[in-house]
């Protein structure tokens, strides 16, 4: 695989002009620009400019407009509700965390619905919104089916990834953002790409037997992270972002999508808690004192601080040289 330096301002442009040049208006550009950015940026490879094909493929089939105007409703003190307008999700995103933090501020907890919209990104931007308020925050998506279900071998679940984020007031909060398949889809397909195997327990191949093979996995199926107990993590992530937000389940998801490679229509489902009005207010100094014990445990990290470090550096990022020129095309055709 050969890779192309390019600065974070380098990717910001690229990112800029795809988008602009594909439909998108200005507002929608600025929403799908950040969160490309801060992908890479974070050194999260499989959500940043490798999304960009699939979000240009759907921008040009039609299936998501470039120009959507999702709408936030309170339909209780508690309660968000977005209409993406059949947009991407980052803009929906962007409208709605003032809503549901402020509700969250006011009531304690709070739950929002993110619906009509097409989710393809990482999702710590997300909960790492939620905690800059100081409140605890949580989000969840579903997909398209490629991950069965612990003792299956047919899909039911997309990748079904699940964020956290604790907030820890003057630093930078404690995030875990996974995929409940043992890896991510993205990481997948980047493995087939480059050529790596997988751990053996990753996915089964189209027969539903177990291979290390990346592109097997990709003509077949994904496992759930940790067996039955992921597979029940995944199970909670799909009936939040779909029967909790009564948009599609990933099974529904694929009939309606047109196959363009791009995001299917889908649901987000988030929560934000209040722990000063939950705990009091001793629950930064209490909270503190045990991420200090965790931290002076040799070997062990806090989720989230692999992106953190990353996030510090205004280094270059190597991108795969294929996968730019791929973008500079989508920018003249
Ligand atoms: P990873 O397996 O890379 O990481 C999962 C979590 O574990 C992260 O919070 C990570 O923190 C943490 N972690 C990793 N290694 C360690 C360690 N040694 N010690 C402590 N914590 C650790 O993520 P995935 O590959 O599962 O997911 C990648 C991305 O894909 C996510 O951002 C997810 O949102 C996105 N995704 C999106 C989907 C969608 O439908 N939109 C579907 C599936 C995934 P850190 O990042 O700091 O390493
Ligand atoms: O990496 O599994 C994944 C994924 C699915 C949709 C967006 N990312």
């Amino acid at each position: 695989m050969t890779t192309i330096e390019l600065t974070l301002g380098d990717i910001e442009k690229l990112a800029r002009e795809v988008f602009t040049k594909n439909g998108c208006d200005k507002t929608n550009t600025a929403a799908l620009v950040q969160t490309v950015v801060a992908a890479e940026c974070d050194g999260a490879m499989s959500h940043g400019l490798f999304r960009v094909p699939g979000y240009i493929a759907s921008l040009r089939s039609g299936k998501v407009r470039g120009d959507a105007n999702p709408r936030v409703e309170n339909t209780t003190p508690a309660l968000i509700r977005v209409d993406g307008d059949n947009g991407f999700t980052p803009l929906s995103i962007k409208r709605g965390i003032p809503a549901l933090t402020t509700a969250a501020k006011t009531v304690g907890i709070a739950a929002m619905t993110i619906t009509n919209t097409h989710h393809f990104a990482a999702l710590w931007p997300e909960t790492e919104a939620i905690a800059a308020h100081d409140l605890i925050g949580l989000a969840c998506v579903c997909y398209m089916p490629f991950m069965a279900p612990f003792g299956g071998n047919r899909p039911l679940f997309g990748t079904n990834p699940i964020s956290f984020a604790w907030p820890r007031p003057g630093k930078n909060p404690m995030v875990i953002d996974m995929a409940t398949a043992a890896m991510a889809q993205g990481e997948i397909q980047i493995a087939a790409r480059d050529g790596h195997k997988v751990p053996l327990g990753t996915g089964l191949n189209a027969s539903g037997d177990q291979t290390t093979d990346a592109s097997d996995i990709l003509k077949g199926m994904l496992l759930p992270f940790g067996g039955y107990k992921g597979s029940a993590i995944a199970l909670m992530v799909e009936l939040l972002a779909a029967g909790a937000t009564g948009e599609q389940f990933s099974f529904e998801a694929v009939k309606t999508d047109n196959g363009d490679g791009g995001p299917p229509r889908g649901g987000e489902f988030f929560l934000a808690i209040s722990p000063e009005m939950l705990a009091g207010s001793d629950w930064v100094t209490h909270c503190e004192e045990f991420f200090a014990k965790y931290e002076s445990i040799d070997g062990a990290r806090l989720p989230g601080q692999r992106r953190h470090n990353n996030r510090m550096s205004d280094a270059p990022r190597k991108i795969n040289r294929q996968l730019v020129e791929q973008i500079e095309s989508l920018c003249d055709s």
